[in-house]
Protein backbone atom coordinates (compact mmCIF):
# COMPACT_ATOMS: atom_id res chain seq x y z
CA UNK A 1 0.00 0.00 0.00
CA UNK A 2 3.02 2.57 0.88
CA UNK A 3 4.00 1.84 -2.79
CA UNK A 4 0.56 2.33 -4.06
CA UNK A 5 0.37 5.56 -2.13
CA UNK A 6 4.06 6.98 -3.70
CA UNK A 7 2.19 6.57 -6.91
CA UNK A 8 -0.88 8.49 -5.97
CA UNK A 9 1.77 11.62 -4.82
CA UNK A 10 3.29 11.11 -8.31
CA UNK A 11 -0.16 12.32 -9.72
CA UNK A 12 -1.46 14.53 -6.47
CA UNK A 13 -0.65 15.51 -3.50
CA UNK A 14 -2.65 15.38 -0.26
CA UNK A 15 -2.24 14.21 3.58
CA UNK A 16 -4.61 11.36 3.68
CA UNK A 17 -4.01 9.00 0.81
CA UNK A 18 -6.67 5.45 1.01
CA UNK A 19 -6.28 2.86 -1.65
CA UNK A 20 -8.50 -0.19 -2.13
CA UNK A 21 -8.57 -2.66 -5.14
CA UNK A 22 -11.53 -2.03 -7.39
CA UNK A 23 -13.07 -3.93 -10.24
CA UNK A 24 -12.71 -6.79 -12.09
CA UNK A 25 -10.97 -6.37 -15.37
CA UNK A 26 -8.81 -9.19 -17.29
CA UNK A 27 -6.28 -6.98 -17.79
CA UNK A 28 -5.09 -4.10 -15.86
CA UNK A 29 -5.17 -3.50 -12.23
CA UNK A 30 -7.42 -0.95 -10.73
CA UNK A 31 -7.58 0.86 -7.55
CA UNK A 32 -10.37 3.20 -5.59
CA UNK A 33 -8.05 6.29 -4.15
CA UNK A 34 -9.12 8.59 -1.92
CA UNK A 35 -6.83 11.91 -1.03
CA UNK A 36 -8.16 14.29 1.71
CA UNK A 37 -11.86 12.83 0.95
CA UNK A 38 -11.73 13.54 -3.29
CA UNK A 39 -12.12 10.27 -4.76
CA UNK A 40 -9.69 8.82 -7.67
CA UNK A 41 -9.26 5.81 -10.11
CA UNK A 42 -5.44 4.55 -10.11
CA UNK A 43 -4.62 2.13 -12.67
CA UNK A 44 -1.41 0.04 -13.21
CA UNK A 45 -1.59 -0.26 -17.20
CA UNK A 46 -0.91 -3.92 -18.12
CA UNK A 47 2.07 -2.95 -20.63
CA UNK A 48 3.26 -6.52 -21.92
CA UNK A 49 -0.20 -6.00 -23.23
CA UNK A 50 -0.47 -2.42 -24.29
CA UNK A 51 2.92 -1.89 -25.37
CA UNK A 52 2.97 1.60 -26.59
CA UNK A 53 1.65 3.23 -23.00
CA UNK A 54 1.87 7.11 -23.96
CA UNK A 55 -0.11 6.79 -27.40
CA UNK A 56 -2.39 4.64 -25.44
CA UNK A 57 -2.69 7.99 -23.02
CA UNK A 58 -2.99 10.19 -25.96
CA UNK A 59 -5.40 8.52 -27.83
CA UNK A 60 -7.67 8.53 -24.46
CA UNK A 61 -6.89 12.44 -24.12
CA UNK A 62 -7.65 12.92 -27.62
CA UNK A 63 -11.37 10.59 -27.19
CA UNK A 64 -12.06 12.47 -23.95
CA UNK A 65 -11.59 15.75 -24.90
CA UNK A 66 -13.81 15.67 -27.66
CA UNK A 67 -16.41 13.78 -26.50
CA UNK A 68 -15.82 16.28 -23.30
CA UNK A 69 -16.68 19.19 -26.17
CA UNK A 70 -19.53 17.67 -27.60
CA UNK A 71 -20.80 17.25 -24.40
CA UNK A 72 -20.53 20.70 -23.91
CA UNK A 73 -22.05 22.20 -27.01
CA UNK A 74 -25.08 19.88 -26.44
CA UNK A 75 -25.39 22.08 -22.84
CA UNK A 76 -24.89 19.13 -20.65
CA UNK A 77 -24.13 19.76 -17.42
CA UNK A 78 -22.73 17.58 -15.51
CA UNK A 79 -20.21 16.68 -17.41
CA UNK A 80 -17.80 15.00 -15.07
CA UNK A 81 -19.79 12.30 -14.75
CA UNK A 82 -20.41 12.20 -18.24
CA UNK A 83 -16.86 11.44 -19.78
CA UNK A 84 -13.54 10.41 -17.72
CA UNK A 85 -10.96 12.43 -16.90
CA UNK A 86 -7.39 12.02 -16.97
CA UNK A 87 -5.44 13.57 -14.03
CA UNK A 88 -2.08 14.68 -15.86
CA UNK A 89 1.34 13.71 -13.69
CA UNK A 90 3.86 16.15 -11.72
CA UNK A 91 5.35 16.71 -14.26
CA UNK A 92 2.43 16.89 -16.92
CA UNK A 93 2.48 13.60 -18.82
CA UNK A 94 -0.91 11.63 -18.67
CA UNK A 95 1.04 8.88 -16.84
CA UNK A 96 4.12 7.94 -14.39
CA UNK A 97 6.28 5.21 -14.92
CA UNK A 98 7.77 4.17 -11.54
CA UNK A 99 11.14 2.40 -10.92
CA UNK A 100 10.26 -0.82 -12.04
CA UNK A 101 9.12 0.00 -15.27
CA UNK A 102 5.17 -0.25 -14.49
CA UNK A 103 3.05 2.31 -16.05
CA UNK A 104 0.36 4.15 -14.28
CA UNK A 105 -2.60 6.54 -14.92
CA UNK A 106 -5.37 8.30 -12.42
CA UNK A 107 -8.65 9.68 -13.51
CA UNK A 108 -11.45 11.38 -11.70
CA UNK A 109 -13.60 8.68 -9.87
CA UNK A 110 -17.29 8.97 -11.26
CA UNK A 111 -19.55 9.75 -8.27
CA UNK A 112 -22.75 7.69 -7.37
CA UNK A 113 -22.12 5.34 -10.79
CA UNK A 114 -22.65 1.56 -10.82
CA UNK A 115 -22.13 -1.44 -13.18
CA UNK A 116 -23.85 -4.52 -13.75
CA UNK A 117 -22.84 -7.88 -15.51
CA UNK A 118 -26.23 -8.51 -16.15
CA UNK A 119 -28.75 -5.89 -17.66
CA UNK A 120 -32.89 -5.60 -18.22
CA UNK A 121 -33.87 -5.18 -21.44
CA UNK A 122 -34.85 -1.83 -20.40
CA UNK A 123 -31.00 -0.90 -19.76
CA UNK A 124 -29.76 -2.92 -22.60
CA UNK A 125 -31.76 -0.85 -25.03
CA UNK A 126 -30.42 2.89 -23.41
CA UNK A 127 -26.77 0.74 -23.31
CA UNK A 128 -27.40 0.48 -27.57
CA UNK A 129 -27.94 4.25 -27.26
CA UNK A 130 -24.67 5.16 -25.65
CA UNK A 131 -22.31 2.67 -27.84
CA UNK A 132 -24.17 4.31 -30.89
CA UNK A 133 -23.75 7.99 -29.62
CA UNK A 134 -20.18 6.50 -28.16
CA UNK A 135 -19.18 6.22 -32.17
CA UNK A 136 -21.48 9.20 -33.61
CA UNK A 137 -19.58 11.65 -30.96
CA UNK A 138 -15.93 9.63 -32.48
CA UNK A 139 -16.92 9.84 -36.04
CA UNK A 140 -15.64 13.42 -36.91
CA UNK A 141 -12.50 13.48 -34.39
CA UNK A 142 -9.83 15.81 -36.00
CA UNK A 143 -6.39 14.83 -36.70
CA UNK A 144 -4.52 11.86 -37.50
CA UNK A 145 -6.54 8.22 -37.15
CA UNK A 146 -5.63 6.93 -33.65
CA UNK A 147 -2.31 4.59 -32.52
CA UNK A 148 -3.67 0.93 -33.32
CA UNK A 149 -2.85 0.44 -29.17
CA UNK A 150 -3.08 -3.31 -29.94
CA UNK A 151 -2.70 -4.03 -33.63
CA UNK A 152 -5.02 -6.53 -35.46
CA UNK A 153 -7.12 -6.71 -32.07
CA UNK A 154 -10.24 -7.64 -33.92
CA UNK A 155 -9.02 -9.21 -36.49
CA UNK A 156 -10.28 -13.09 -37.40
CA UNK A 157 -7.79 -13.87 -39.58
CA UNK A 158 -5.05 -13.02 -37.72
CA UNK A 159 -6.55 -14.59 -34.27
CA UNK A 160 -7.20 -17.72 -35.88
CA UNK A 161 -3.14 -17.41 -36.91
CA UNK A 162 -2.18 -17.00 -33.25
CA UNK A 163 -4.77 -19.78 -32.22
CA UNK A 164 -3.26 -22.50 -34.84
CA UNK A 165 0.15 -21.59 -33.87
CA UNK A 166 -1.06 -21.88 -29.75
CA UNK A 167 -2.05 -25.51 -30.59
CA UNK A 168 0.77 -26.13 -32.76
CA UNK A 169 3.16 -25.65 -30.15
CA UNK A 170 1.40 -26.69 -26.97
CA UNK A 171 3.23 -24.88 -24.64
CA UNK A 172 1.71 -26.29 -21.47
CA UNK A 173 0.87 -29.86 -22.76
CA UNK A 174 -2.62 -29.33 -22.25
CA UNK A 175 -3.61 -29.61 -25.83
CA UNK A 176 -5.06 -33.43 -25.87
CA UNK A 177 -8.06 -32.52 -23.32
CA UNK A 178 -8.86 -29.71 -26.01
CA UNK A 179 -8.50 -31.63 -28.55
CA UNK A 180 -12.27 -31.86 -29.14
CA UNK A 181 -12.91 -28.05 -28.96
CA UNK A 182 -10.09 -27.34 -31.44
CA UNK A 183 -11.98 -29.70 -33.66
CA UNK A 184 -14.92 -27.73 -33.12
CA UNK A 185 -13.27 -24.47 -34.05
CA UNK A 186 -11.30 -25.67 -36.98
CA UNK A 187 -14.59 -26.57 -38.03
CA UNK A 188 -16.28 -23.57 -38.31
CA UNK A 189 -13.33 -21.36 -39.56
CA UNK A 190 -14.05 -21.03 -42.65
CA UNK A 191 -17.35 -19.31 -42.31
CA UNK A 192 -16.11 -17.53 -39.62
CA UNK A 193 -13.22 -15.75 -41.26
CA UNK A 194 -14.90 -14.20 -43.96
CA UNK A 195 -11.73 -11.71 -43.65
CA UNK A 196 -11.43 -11.48 -47.36
CA UNK A 197 -15.35 -10.78 -48.03
CA UNK A 198 -15.24 -8.11 -45.08
CA UNK A 199 -11.95 -6.62 -46.94
CA UNK A 200 -13.88 -7.03 -50.31
CA UNK A 201 -16.76 -5.00 -48.72
CA UNK A 202 -14.42 -2.03 -47.08
CA UNK A 203 -12.73 -1.38 -50.54
CA UNK A 204 -16.24 -0.96 -51.66
CA UNK A 205 -16.89 1.44 -49.45
CA UNK A 206 -19.98 -0.78 -48.15
CA UNK A 207 -18.19 -1.35 -44.65
CA UNK A 208 -16.46 1.98 -43.47
CA UNK A 209 -13.77 2.06 -40.42
CA UNK A 210 -15.05 3.75 -38.07
CA UNK A 211 -13.68 4.61 -34.37
CA UNK A 212 -14.82 2.26 -32.17
CA UNK A 213 -14.35 0.99 -28.49
CA UNK A 214 -13.23 -2.05 -28.95
CA UNK A 215 -14.38 -3.16 -25.91
CA UNK A 216 -17.93 -2.96 -25.54
CA UNK A 217 -18.53 -5.63 -22.30
CA UNK A 218 -21.83 -4.60 -20.43
CA UNK A 219 -19.81 -3.42 -17.77
CA UNK A 220 -17.88 -0.76 -19.12
CA UNK A 221 -20.71 1.06 -19.31
CA UNK A 222 -21.61 3.10 -16.01
CA UNK A 223 -25.71 4.25 -15.00
CA UNK A 224 -26.30 6.44 -12.38
CA UNK A 225 -26.88 4.38 -8.45
CA UNK A 226 -30.40 4.22 -9.33
CA UNK A 227 -29.57 1.88 -12.25
CA UNK A 228 -31.66 3.33 -14.26
CA UNK A 229 -29.68 5.82 -16.87
CA UNK A 230 -26.28 5.91 -18.38
CA UNK A 231 -23.22 7.80 -17.30
CA UNK A 232 -20.64 6.84 -19.34
CA UNK A 233 -18.72 4.70 -21.03
CA UNK A 234 -15.66 3.64 -19.62
CA UNK A 235 -12.47 1.79 -20.75
CA UNK A 236 -11.04 3.59 -23.68
CA UNK A 237 -7.84 1.32 -23.97
CA UNK A 238 -8.87 -0.01 -27.30
CA UNK A 239 -10.34 2.60 -28.62
CA UNK A 240 -9.37 2.60 -32.34
CA UNK A 241 -11.04 2.39 -35.94
CA UNK A 242 -12.85 -1.05 -36.76
CA UNK A 243 -15.93 -2.72 -38.18
CA UNK A 244 -18.66 -1.58 -36.37
CA UNK A 245 -19.99 -5.24 -36.50
CA UNK A 246 -17.36 -6.13 -33.62
CA UNK A 247 -18.74 -3.08 -31.23
CA UNK A 248 -22.59 -4.49 -31.59
CA UNK A 249 -21.42 -7.98 -31.40
CA UNK A 250 -19.14 -7.82 -27.97
CA UNK A 251 -21.85 -6.25 -26.06
CA UNK A 252 -24.12 -9.18 -27.18
CA UNK A 253 -21.56 -11.32 -26.08
CA UNK A 254 -21.77 -10.11 -22.52
CA UNK A 255 -25.12 -8.42 -22.15
CA UNK A 256 -27.05 -10.70 -23.83
CA UNK A 257 -25.75 -14.17 -22.11
CA UNK A 258 -28.56 -15.58 -19.86
CA UNK A 259 -25.07 -16.87 -18.26
CA UNK A 260 -22.14 -15.27 -16.96
CA UNK A 261 -19.00 -15.53 -19.22
CA UNK A 262 -17.64 -18.28 -17.29
CA UNK A 263 -20.12 -20.07 -16.32
CA UNK A 264 -19.42 -23.44 -14.82
CA UNK A 265 -23.11 -24.47 -15.37
CA UNK A 266 -23.34 -24.53 -19.15
CA UNK A 267 -27.40 -24.80 -19.01
CA UNK A 268 -27.75 -21.62 -17.81
CA UNK A 269 -25.76 -19.78 -20.76
CA UNK A 270 -27.46 -19.06 -23.86
CA UNK A 271 -28.46 -15.69 -25.92
CA UNK A 272 -30.91 -14.07 -24.50
CA UNK A 273 -33.29 -12.53 -27.24
CA UNK A 274 -34.65 -9.97 -25.95
CA UNK A 275 -31.49 -8.09 -24.92
CA UNK A 276 -30.70 -8.97 -28.46
CA UNK A 277 -33.40 -7.35 -29.50
CA UNK A 278 -33.47 -4.41 -26.98
CA UNK A 279 -29.40 -3.38 -27.68
CA UNK A 280 -30.31 -3.45 -31.30
CA UNK A 281 -33.39 -0.90 -30.91
CA UNK A 282 -31.32 1.30 -28.73
CA UNK A 283 -28.50 1.19 -31.27
CA UNK A 284 -29.92 1.64 -34.23
CA UNK A 285 -32.13 4.59 -32.97
CA UNK A 286 -28.43 6.59 -32.80
CA UNK A 287 -26.92 4.58 -35.45
CA UNK A 288 -28.85 3.85 -38.17
CA UNK A 289 -28.40 7.66 -39.38
CA UNK A 290 -24.81 6.78 -40.05
CA UNK A 291 -24.38 2.79 -40.63
CA UNK A 292 -25.05 1.41 -44.29
CA UNK A 293 -26.82 -1.11 -45.12
CA UNK A 294 -24.33 -3.74 -45.43
CA UNK A 295 -23.12 -2.55 -42.03
CA UNK A 296 -26.93 -3.40 -40.78
CA UNK A 297 -27.29 -6.67 -42.96
CA UNK A 298 -23.60 -7.80 -40.69
CA UNK A 299 -24.22 -6.78 -37.45
CA UNK A 300 -25.94 -10.31 -36.34
CA UNK A 301 -22.96 -12.01 -37.79
CA UNK A 302 -21.14 -9.43 -35.70
CA UNK A 303 -22.24 -11.53 -32.35
CA UNK A 304 -21.47 -14.62 -33.75
CA UNK A 305 -18.19 -13.93 -34.88
CA UNK A 306 -17.00 -12.09 -31.37
CA UNK A 307 -18.14 -14.44 -29.49
CA UNK A 308 -16.60 -17.52 -31.88
CA UNK A 309 -13.27 -15.08 -31.26
CA UNK A 310 -13.62 -14.93 -27.43
CA UNK A 311 -13.63 -18.42 -27.59
CA UNK A 312 -10.05 -18.69 -29.21
CA UNK A 313 -8.99 -16.32 -27.53
CA UNK A 314 -9.38 -17.57 -24.28
CA UNK A 315 -8.73 -21.42 -25.56
CA UNK A 316 -5.37 -20.26 -26.71
CA UNK A 317 -4.34 -18.83 -23.46
CA UNK A 318 -5.04 -21.75 -21.75
CA UNK A 319 -3.02 -23.56 -24.66
CA UNK A 320 -0.64 -20.94 -23.96
CA UNK A 321 -0.41 -21.45 -20.12
CA UNK A 322 -2.31 -18.47 -19.69
CA UNK A 323 -0.09 -16.38 -20.29
CA UNK A 324 -2.67 -12.94 -21.50
CA UNK A 325 -5.87 -13.05 -19.01
CA UNK A 326 -5.80 -12.67 -15.37
CA UNK A 327 -7.55 -16.14 -13.83
CA UNK A 328 -8.90 -16.75 -10.29
CA UNK A 329 -8.37 -20.73 -10.06
CA UNK A 330 -6.25 -23.27 -12.12
CA UNK A 331 -8.55 -24.00 -15.44
CA UNK A 332 -10.35 -20.63 -15.71
CA UNK A 333 -9.60 -20.17 -19.70
CA UNK A 334 -10.65 -23.67 -20.09
CA UNK A 335 -14.35 -22.61 -18.73
CA UNK A 336 -14.56 -19.33 -19.85
CA UNK A 337 -13.69 -21.66 -23.12
CA UNK A 338 -16.38 -23.69 -22.81
CA UNK A 339 -19.27 -21.38 -21.73
CA UNK A 340 -18.22 -18.77 -24.63
CA UNK A 341 -18.70 -22.06 -26.96
CA UNK A 342 -22.12 -22.59 -25.71
CA UNK A 343 -23.14 -19.53 -26.15
CA UNK A 344 -21.96 -19.77 -29.49
CA UNK A 345 -23.86 -22.97 -30.35
CA UNK A 346 -26.75 -20.94 -28.84
CA UNK A 347 -25.99 -18.06 -31.30
CA UNK A 348 -26.17 -20.56 -34.41
CA UNK A 349 -29.33 -22.25 -33.41
CA UNK A 350 -30.76 -18.74 -33.26
CA UNK A 351 -29.06 -17.03 -35.94
CA UNK A 352 -31.68 -16.98 -37.58
CA UNK A 353 -33.71 -15.14 -35.26
CA UNK A 354 -31.59 -12.99 -34.90
CA UNK A 355 -31.02 -11.51 -38.39
CA UNK A 356 -34.92 -11.46 -38.43
CA UNK A 357 -34.84 -9.26 -35.28
CA UNK A 358 -31.88 -7.04 -36.65
CA UNK A 359 -33.99 -6.46 -39.81
CA UNK A 360 -36.92 -5.54 -38.10
CA UNK A 361 -35.79 -2.74 -35.55
CA UNK A 362 -34.20 -1.76 -39.06
CA UNK A 363 -37.24 -1.57 -40.50
CA UNK A 364 -39.22 0.44 -37.58
CA UNK A 365 -36.47 2.87 -36.89
CA UNK A 366 -36.06 6.24 -38.08
C1 LIG B 1 -10.59 -8.09 -21.73
O1 LIG B 1 -10.01 -5.85 -19.55
P1 LIG B 1 -11.39 -6.32 -19.86
O2 LIG B 1 -11.85 -7.29 -18.90
O3 LIG B 1 -12.32 -5.16 -20.05
C2 LIG B 1 -10.13 -7.94 -23.18
C3 LIG B 1 -11.30 -7.98 -24.12
C4 LIG B 1 -11.99 -9.30 -23.98
C5 LIG B 1 -12.41 -9.46 -22.53
C6 LIG B 1 -13.02 -10.81 -22.29
C7 LIG B 1 -7.38 -5.55 -23.97
O4 LIG B 1 -11.35 -6.98 -21.35
O5 LIG B 1 -10.89 -7.84 -25.45
O6 LIG B 1 -13.09 -9.37 -24.82
O7 LIG B 1 -11.34 -9.28 -21.62
N1 LIG B 1 -9.34 -6.73 -23.33
C8 LIG B 1 -8.13 -6.81 -23.92
O8 LIG B 1 -13.91 -10.71 -21.26
O9 LIG B 1 -7.66 -7.85 -24.37
MG1 LIG C 1 -10.43 -3.62 -20.97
Amino acid sequence: MEELKKVVKSFVSGNDIQVAPLGAGHINDSYKVSVDGKEFVLQKINHSIFKNVPELQSNILRVTSHIRTKLEARGVTDIERRVLNLIPANDGKYYYQDEDGNYWRLMDFIKDSTSFDSISPELAEKAGEAFGDFQDMLSDLPGEPLFETIPDFHNIGSRLAIFRKAVKYDLAWRRPQVQYIIDEMERRAEKMRLPEVLNELYKDGKLPKRINHCDTKVNNILFDSKGKEVLCVVDLDTVMPGFVLSDFGDFIRTGANTGKEDDTILSKVSIDLKIFKAYTKGYLRKAKKFLTETEIEYLAFGARVMTYMQVLRFLTDFLDGDKYYKINYPHHNLYRTLAQWKLLESMENNYTAMQNIVRAVNYETY
